[in-house]
């Protein structure tokens, strides 16, 4: 199911004790403390099973329409990767979000809003994120107006290694300052074989650029890494740190299909979220 690969934990004689720290927890429930441990670089991603149920998961797909995803600009990310939703990715060219990304959010959101059941699956994941973390979850601003916050999004051809980091990609883009960014993505479907996702322990450095292929970042730059490889099930929940690289592998059979959107920690302790 899963595949962990840990540099074993370094002890030289007359060294001090240090941890790679970089596990896979797989969990039934999410906890805080897991989030806690992974915003704060000691856990390499905790799997949430069965974070929505089987019904909420083929409601929410079913009711998805096929007209209503878009996609990331092929010519940039040279695959394609559809998606309900604007990502403020989309803007990273850009001095600031644009009017365009407005009208798509308002869009978005009203048809996600009744997917599952007549009722939103963006609040329902919010809801037991919140209940897990034990504070507030709310949607990030930029300019003082909430961001849209959960795409569903459809891949079938993988990604390349790449990270995320908002900050450091379009700086004027939050209104806070994350002490930490964390990715969320909720698999509603998932392929018979292939779409997993493996986190390197490792975070972007300025040299890396020399290694960019494309979009993406050649595998050299993760070679001697540390890594986890998670194999989401249907209705299972993933929660890593982007700005570790990662990458998703590509599907064979059948549609992989996921809630997602990144989550920041507050320096007030609650949680805000974009796409
Ligand atoms: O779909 C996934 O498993 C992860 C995709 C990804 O690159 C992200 O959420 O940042
Ligand atoms: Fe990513």
């Amino acid at each position: 199911m899963h595949k962990t690969k840990n540099a074993p934990q370094q002890r030289r004689s007359g060294a001090t004790p240090v941890h790679t720290l970089f596990e896979l927890d797989i969990v039934e429930l999410l906890d805080a403390d897991r989030l806690s441990k992974v915003a704060a670089g000691v856990l390499g991603a905790v799997h949430i099973k069965n974070f929505f149920t089987a019904s909420e998961c083929r409601g929410t797909v079913a009711s998805l329409a096929q007209d209503s995803l878009g996609e990331y600009d092929q010519e940039l990310v040279g695959r394609r990767i559809r998606k309900l939703g604007p990502a403020v990715f989309d803007y990273y060219n850009a001095a600031e979000v644009e009017p365009s990304y407005w009208e798509e959010a308002q869009a978005a959101a009203r048809t996600r809003s009744g997917l599952l059941d007549g009722h939103d699956p963006l609040a329902v994941a919010l809801d037991r994120i919140g209940a897990a973390w034990k504070g507030g979850v709310t949607l990030a601003t930029s300019g003082g107006t909430p961001l849209f916050a959960g795409m569903l999004r459809e891949m079938d051809e993988g990604t390349g290694i790449h990270f995320d980091e908002v900050e450091r990609e379009f700086p004027a883009c939050l209104d806070e300052t994350p002490l930490s960014q964390l990715a969320f993505n909720c698999y509603l479907e998932t392929p018979a074989k292939g779409g997993e996702v493996t986190v390197f322990r490792r975070r972007w450095r300025p040299a890396d650029e020399l290694q960019r292929d494309g979009y993406w970042y050649r595998h050299d730059v993760v070679a001697q890494e540390p890594y986890v490889t998670v194999s989401p099930a249907s209705g299972d929940a993933v929660i890593f740190d982007p700005r570790n690289y990662h990458m998703v592998e590509a599907n064979h059979g059948g549609r992989r299909v996921t809630l997602s959107f990144f989550i920041g920690v507050s320096r007030h302790g609650n949680l805000f979220v974009w796409s």
